[in-house]
């Protein structure tokens, strides 16, 4: 475990506890040299920090901040010059104290649980050097029955750390509490473990044997002076490499827009500036769940090759957001970018607003003045809920007769959802201008998210999510209310949440295409979550249309194309496998059903289908994977398309999102094990089809440096 000639200083603030006996008494037994360092001779300069490869301080007991107090500096500028720290249990909080990071643990307390407990790691890390050696991602460090005192980031984020892993408790996956951290200070490293170890206790069991393999492992790195994970705030690069290590996965999409690892969700504040598009996204850096909400980044020249920018908005301790960043939109302040975004905080969701003059859209300054607005309409009832006061949030702004305006959606209790409207003369003084549609019908849903109004020239469309779909009117807005006219879904699938971005007169609308496998796959795969291709939106003789962007053809490779394909109760395979393709196909059928085989192994047992059967479309997702029990189909009506069916489909990974004739889409997940299963085929039966085109495409990553 350590090299021959390792020492190791044992911090500590005054007479050693019971517990921190047992830890020293353990290192000695591991270690070659390990000596005991008090904060006081820190503090008074006395010791020479730079005789040791690395410092540990284990503390069970409350911090207080006196304690610390002058040795902060010493320690510091012992890491900075290149040493190792290692802050284990409750000594995890003193990372604010030390100056390794603003925000300390929120959660500090004793446990005791009946089960063992421990460290679930994250996938992205688990080849690294000091957790190669545990057999999978959840390693159990604590005996059942064992107090232990715990510190660990569950509501906040470390704002440089980066999180290596979540807990276990049992069979239980504890994904929102975060106790072991890395940072990188300086030339050296400061290393977390916050929870589950006890080493005044039983030392033969396998959680005791893997307790001290794990403190073994991370002091062992720290006295090599080798650093774990990616430093934070990241660098685009820094995310790039984190990207990278996902690349391995046939699940993950490589042309949609997916987060550098973790979790993603909504599209932000989509924007055109400086002639690059930035698509920001509902980011959390902790790990592949919903929480600690930060903004992502990224930007293309060309709308389908992306770059990863460092994270744009990240909850502020003290602020209107400190439990994170919601959705919301960007606009051009008569030149100033500008954010409109939802604040979180405790029971409450406020508008906030953060403007920049980077031209870059990198870094972002919060008005200080946040929340925007303090509070939801005094005359509504707006809705409360399990985790909020008021169902209060996202935004959509534009300019008009010389004013802003702003949607935010919410809930009115006893009627439903709904989109409120507000006027300003500027983006920080709004005044309410009552509701411009409220969901009072069956099944309009209680709460209404995302909502979004687009000119569409000869009519106006309002889109709003509902928790399950994505509902669209068409209509227009009269006396400050919305006329609807037309009525319907905007995705018959899974997309969610989406946003639209103008330009070059065209709207291009991005939505969220959520997992469909549980939390556990999610933590498993390392990421969660893509954005839809872009579709470009329009109005054509009072009918919604939407189209995959033209630009999406610059991702195009290899190409096949058959002409007057005729099946008749039967099945025809291509030669073209993938898992990154664009098909395209002209279908006219009688058969009983029609369809399309994709991401099928050669013994069909991975199968999912696309087929027409009773005026409607479905995506059998039955036989999709083998090991994911996502099995009910999605089905779209289409009885009342014209003929024949002009089908475009888009593959990636477990990704599909289909476009029929131009009006109607259906986008969802499915997730193929098979490295092989990547096959097409086309089939009919009871009856014939005839595929008078069938084109296929593979396509290129997004990410490529050099597309
Ligand atoms: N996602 C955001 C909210 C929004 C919801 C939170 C929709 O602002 O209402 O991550 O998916």
């Amino acid at each position: 475990m350590f090299d021959s000639a390792v020492r190791i200083g044992f911090l500590h603030a005054a007479a050693l506890s019971p517990e921190q006996h047992a830890a020293r008494e353990w290192c000695e037994a591991v270690a070659p040299v390990v000596e005991r360092v008090s904060l006081p001779e820190v503090a008074s300069g006395s010791v020479d920090l730079d005789r040791y490869d690395a410092l540990w301080w284990h503390r069970d007991a409350v911090l207080e901040s006196p304690e610390i107090g002058a040795a902060a500096p010493e320690i510091y500028e012992y890491v900075e010059r290149g040493g190792g720290l290692l802050l284990s249990l409750r000594a995890l909080r003193a990372v604010s104290e030390l100056g390794v990071d603003p925000i300390a643990p929120d959660a500090t307390g004793v446990e005791e649980a009946d089960v063992p407990t421990g460290y679930l790691l994250k996938s992205i890390y688990a080849d690294r050097g000091v957790f190669e050696e545990f057999d999978g991602l959840r390693v159990a460090t604590c005996e059942p029955g064992q107090e232990a005192p715990y510190a660990r980031y569950e509501r906040v984020l470390p704002e440089r750390g980066e999180p290596l892993g979540g807990g276990i408790h049992g069979e239980e996956d504890r994904f929102h509490q975060l106790p072991l951290v890395s940072w990188r200070v300086g030339e050296g490293s400061v290393l977390g473990a916050g929870s589950a170890l006890a080493f005044d206790g039983p030392a033969d069991g396998e959680p005791a044997t893997d307790r001290s393999r794990l403190v073994g492992s991370l002091l062992a790195t720290l006295a090599r002076g080798e650093h774990l994970g990616t430093p934070r705030p990241r660098s685009g690069e820094g995310l790039t490499a984190m990207r990278e290590r996902l690349d391995g996965d046939p699940q993950r999409p490589s042309y949609h827009l997916t987060p550098p690892a973790n979790w993603l969700n909504d599209p932000n504040g989509l924007i055109e500036w400086n002639d690059r598009y930035h698509v920001f996204y509902q980011y959390n850096p902790g790990g592949p769940m919903h929480g600690t909400i930060h903004w992502g980044h990224a930007v293309s020249d060309d709308l389908v090759h992306w770059e990863d920018e460092p994270v744009a908005l990240s909850p502020s301790p003290d602020g209107p957001d400190r439990d994170g960043c919601w959705s919301g939109c960007a606009i051009d302040d008569g030149g100033t970018p500008t954010l409109l975004y939802t604040g979180g905080r405790g029971r409450s969701q406020l508008p906030c607003r953060a403007t920049t003059t980077d031209p870059g859209l990198r870094t972002w300054e919060k008005d200080p003045n946040n929340p925007i607005i303090p509070e939801p309409p005094a005359d509504l009832e707006v809705i409360a809920s399990e985790h909020w006061e008021a169902e209060f949030r996202d935004h959509c702004v534009w300019r008009e007769g010389g004013r802003w305006q702003q949607l935010i959606g919410a809930g009115i209790d006893g009627e439903g959802g709904a989109v409120l409207r507000y006027t300003g003369d500027d983006l920080s003084d709004w005044e309410y201008a009552g509701p411009l549609l409220i969901g009072d019908w069956e099944g309009a849903g209680g709460m209404w998210e995302c909502p979004e109004l687009l000119d569409l020239g000869e009519t106006q469309l309002l889109h709003v999510s509902n928790y399950e779909d994505v509902i669209y009117f068409l209509g227009g807005v009269e006396d400050g209310r919305f006329r609807v006219e037309t009525r319907a879904l905007l995705d018959h699938g899974d997309l969610y949440a989406p946003q639209s971005l103008f330009g070059d007169d065209r709207y291009l609308l991005w939505g969220w295409i959520p997992e469909a496998r549980d939390e556990r796959a999610q933590w498993e795969a390392g990421w969660s979550g893509t954005l839809s291709v872009p579709r470009e939106l329009s109005a054509e003789n009072g009918e919604l249309r939407q189209r995959p962007a033209p630009e999406l053809e610059a991702l195009r490779r290899s190409h096949a194309r058959h002409v007057d394909l005729d099946v008749a109760d039967g099945r025809r395979e291509f030669d073209v496998r993938g898992r990154s393709l664009e098909l395209r196909a002209t279908l006219r059928s009688d058969a009983e059903e029609a369809g399309i085989g994709v991401f099928e192994s050669p013994d069909g047992v991975e199968r999912t289908s696309i087929r027409l059967t009773d005026g409607e479309l479905i995506v059998g997702r039955e036989d999709s994977s083998l090991a994911e029990s996502v099995v009910s189909p999605r089905r779209m009506p289409i009885d009342d398309l014209a003929r024949p069916i002009e089908l475009r489909a888009f593959l990636d990974g477990s990704t599909l999102e289909l476009f029929v004739n131009e009006r109607r889409c259906l986008s969802t997940r499915v997730y193929p094990t098979r490295p092989d299963s990547d096959g097409l085929s086309v089939y009919a039966r009871d009856g014939r089809a005839l595929f008078e085109e069938f084109e296929l495409w593979e396509l290129g990553s997004a990410w490529d440096a050099d597309p």
